[in-house]
């Protein structure tokens, strides 16, 4: 796993406007490195139409009715991976073990291609060997019956299973007796999702597409858009067109909110020319947004006062805040008793700016603010998804059209699984509602997120790990722990598309359940059946595959979930088989279940599908008060990285984890990052050229890096090539997977036990060049 660098990668800047011609480029790299086959092709352009399938890219909304192919270099990557012609079949396993495998990088894993058959681990000769979909069914039946508690499995889900898998699997596992339901959004939006709940009452945004066209501010925090939801650069754009104000909050400058060439505007390509995204970039220190948030909050207040002295229009939404909200006047006293000196220490940005953005956002009659991971990974993550409501609040800037929050997911379906029931902590109404429809007694207790999964496993509590998708290995953090925790398991069972990590470090018996994609046709019976996903703005619906399966041997992931149920608890409450031979049958047992989904079925059937009841957007507060809730808090004064520095000083560094432009999460594609410049490699730190000064270290040079953690534990990874970057002081950045060693795992938000893979204090030590590499 941890190759060093290949010798010809290279570090140098791109100069070219984001998407264009970089990116058809990229395209057909790609359509041709996997080997995609003609007739796939085509499947490219039913990508989001309404007769296609559902980009297993990201969570980003389709244009409704959009007449053309939305094109997006990163869900072409996305699509090519899943129709590669590449195949990993049984034979590919006899000439290898696990052992050979795992010194294999994670790039060259995935380039194995598909998975073709269901595969069972044989201890004696460290092989994975075909087995029958039955037995494979039965040995995790027998499993499951063995436990003494049905608190002893944890059922992972990666937010790319559909409504109808994730619904069923949710359903068995409640019936098998337990809410362990880790997930990816424990990594990702959880801080969103339970942040927002406290201050509008739901975990969800309150915009939709449409509000794009009719806001005149965008505020964007810590998002990548440009590499990680590139089809939201359209709407950037249009937005841009217009003259909005757009502002990118995030320590970096991505290419992508600076210039972007629409590959579908044939006068941009023609004329090499782009459009200029980003009006302003503030850039705090990590984590500092909190405090950011907090002065231009306290920036808005004072402004409201002038205008009062002066006799001129309120900058306060004064109607709103009387009507609508709760607890603005110890807000406001807070933000008056706050020290500047103590938010641009915190925020890491000079008055002046944050004045400039308070301007900036008062001058907004129509504010969308749009948030990515640089706002969740922290340990005060929930705290600052509160003060980002409580600046819109003050201006009421939710509810109302061309304004709202904006939280952009990751996975195409993360929200969905969430709303069918994939909650470690479900609320008891919807349990009462489950258990009254397929009449049973739901298990009451909260189960384990991600966290508190493997420190479980650790502490031998976790017997069988099931996996509907994702990572899970590497997904997470302090990786060698994670892997002993794993390891410690019975049973590891993976339901997937394509050879990972995750699959080599297993329990003492393991399965690899290889399934079909979502760009896949899914026949049951006979009948293609389709699948439904909501995204990040809520609306819901329907997503068929078009290309031939990767192999005869693929079970849908509604199939194998059905057949493991079936397995474990029998028939005789529950027809699982039913469900999975019609998908129909499954969403209207979520209608029946869940609110909001009333004609499920015939409301899919609309070109674009059908919004998702959200009630905050409405201005209809699910929250205790009956009101949007401001909500204080303080500058924490004690946190890691204070704590670091107090023992280490300033050589203390803050670490963030992030994604390079060629990377689906933990699926790599290639080794490049061409918006950031770096070429053939992944083993860089970006830094600011001071500390590097600091530090007494060089651009070029090569460094170890090891977590400063009180727990007697050393954390470290190794051989990274220092990359100077506007990046601010004491703050460095670098990718994930391969930094997760770093992360501890008792390093978490607040509330939301998210890993701070956006803040960790790290130490640089100066290494000798990898083998290969002349320094
Ligand atoms: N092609 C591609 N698409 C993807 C993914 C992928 O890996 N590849 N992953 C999917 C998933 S699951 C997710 S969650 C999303 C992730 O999409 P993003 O939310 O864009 O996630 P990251 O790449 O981690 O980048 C976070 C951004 O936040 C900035 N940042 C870091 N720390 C801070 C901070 O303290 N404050 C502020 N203001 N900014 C900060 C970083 O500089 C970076 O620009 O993308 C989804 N889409
Ligand atoms: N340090 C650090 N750690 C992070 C993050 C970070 O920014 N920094 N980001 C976090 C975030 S935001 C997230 S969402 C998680 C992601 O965590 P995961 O969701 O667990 O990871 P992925 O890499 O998206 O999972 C990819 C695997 O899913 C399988 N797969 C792909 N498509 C399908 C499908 O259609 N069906 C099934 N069943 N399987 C499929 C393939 O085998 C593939 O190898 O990682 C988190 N970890
Ligand atoms: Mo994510």
């Amino acid at each position: 796993m941890d190759k060093p660098n290949k010798p010809q990668g290279r570090i140098e800047p791109y100069h070219h406007p984001a998407a264009g011609w970089g990116a058809i480029k990229q395209v057909a790299i790609n359509l041709v490195k996997e080997r995609v086959a003609g007739g796939n092709y085509k499947t490219l352009f039913k990508q989001n139409q309404p007769d296609g399938f559902d980009c297993p890219g990201c969570a980003w909304p389709d244009k409704q009715h959009a007449s053309t192919f939305e094109f997006c270099e990163n869900g072409v990557k996305a699509v090519a991976a899943e129709a590669t012609s590449k195949r990993v079949t049984p034979a590919f396993f006899a000439e290898h073990t696990v052992d050979a495998l795992m010194k294999e990088t994670d790039y060259e894993l995935e380039q194995h291609g598909r998975l073709t058959d269901p595969l069972v681990y044989n201890a004696l000769t460290d092989k994975y060997e075909p087995i029958a979909w039955d037995a494979a069914f039965a040995l995790i039946a027998k499993h499951l019956k063995a436990l003494g508690n049905a608190n002893e499995a944890a059922f992972y889900t990666s937010g790319r299973a559909s409504n109808e898998a994730a619904f069923l699997y949710q359903l068995f596992v409640r019936m098998v007796g337990t809410n362990n339901f880790p997930d990816c959004s424990n990594m990702c939006h959880e801080a969103t999702s339970r942040g927002l709940p406290t201050t509008v009452g739901i975990g969800k945004g309150t915009v939709t597409l449409d509000d794009f066209e009719h806001c005149d501010t965008i505020l964007i925090f810590g998002q990548n858009p440009a590499t990680n939801h590139p089809r939201m650069l359209g709407e950037l754009r249009e937005v841009s067109k217009r003259g909005a104000a757009i502002v990118s909050i995030n320590p970096l400058r991505e290419r992508g909110l600076q210039r972007f060439a629409d590959p579908q505007s044939p006068v941009e390509m023609l004329t090499m020319s782009s459009t200029k995204i980003a009006t302003t970039f503030i850039q705090p220190k990590l984590g500092g947004d909190f405090a950011l948030l907090k002065g231009v909050a306290k920036r808005v207040l004072e402004l409201d006062d002038q205008a009062v002295a002066a006799g001129h229009e309120r900058i306060l939404d004064v109607a709103f805040i009387d009507e609508h909200t709760s607890g603005f006047d110890a807000f406001a006293a807070d933000l008056r008793a706050e020290s500047w000196p103590a938010l641009e220490a915190e925020s890491g940005v000079a008055r002046e700016d944050i004045e400039n953005l308070a301007r900036i956002y008062s001058n907004g009659r129509r504010v969308i603010a749009t948030w990515g991971m640089g706002i969740t990974q922290h340990k005060n993550s929930v705290q600052t998804v509160h003060m980002l409501s409580n600046l819109m609040m003050m201006r009421g800037n939710i509810g109302r059209e061309g304004a709202g929050l904006c939280p952009v997911r990751g996975h195409s379906n993360v929200q969905g699984n969430r709303t069918v029931g994939i909650e470690e902590k479900p609320a008891q109404a919807f349990l009462d509602r489950l258990g009254k429809v397929f009449d049973f007694e739901p298990p009451r207790e909260h189960g384990y997120d991600v966290v508190e999964t493997i420190e479980a496993m650790l502490e031998g509590h976790i017997k069988v790990f099931l996996g509907l998708g994702g990572n899970f290995s590497i997904a997470t953090p302090d990786t060698p722990r994670t892997w002993d925790a794993l390891r410690a398991c019975d049973l590891t069972v993976h339901i997937t598309t394509k050879l990972n990590r995750s699959h080599l470090v297993h329990g003492k018996d393991a399965l690899i359940l290889p399934t079909l994609g979502r760009t896949e046709i899914d026949l049951q019976g006979g009948v293609a059946q389709g699948v439904t996903v909501e995204d990040s703005m809520s609306m819901v619906h329907i997503s068929y595959g078009m290309n031939a399966p990767a192999s005869k041997n693929l079970m849908s992931e509604t199939a194998i979930v059905a057949n493991i149920a079936h397995a474990t608890l029998g028939s005789g409450k529950v027809d699982w088989l039913g469900y999975a031979r019609d998908y129909s049958r499954v969403r209207d047992a979520i209608e029946q279940t869940i609110e909001g989904f009333d004609n499920y079925n015939e409301r899919i059937g609309h070109p674009g599908g059908f919004h998702l009841r959200v009630a905050s957007r409405e201005r209809d507060w699910k929250t205790e008060t009956g009101k949007a809730n401001f909500i204080v808090h303080r500058i924490e004064e004690d946190t890691p990285i204070r704590r670091a520095k107090k023992q280490h000083g300033e050589r203390v560094m803050t670490l963030m984890t992030t994604r390079s432009h060629d990377q689906y999460n933990t699926t790599i594609y290639a080794l490049n990052d061409r918006y950031r410049g770096v070429f053939g490699q992944r083993r860089v730190v970006f830094i600011n050229a001071a500390d590097l000064e600091m530090l007494g270290f060089q651009h070029g040079d090569w460094v170890d890096m090891t977590t400063v953690w009180n727990d007697g534990i050393e954390r470290r990874a190794d051989s990274f090539l220092l990359v100077e970057y506007d990046i601010p002081r004491g703050c460095i950045g670098s990718y994930y997977p391969e930094t997760n060693p770093l992360v501890p795992l008792s390093s978490v938000g607040d509330v939301c036990n998210t890993p701070t893979s956006k803040s960790i204090p790290v130490l640089l030590h100066k290494s000798a060049p990898p083998a290969g590499v002349t320094a």
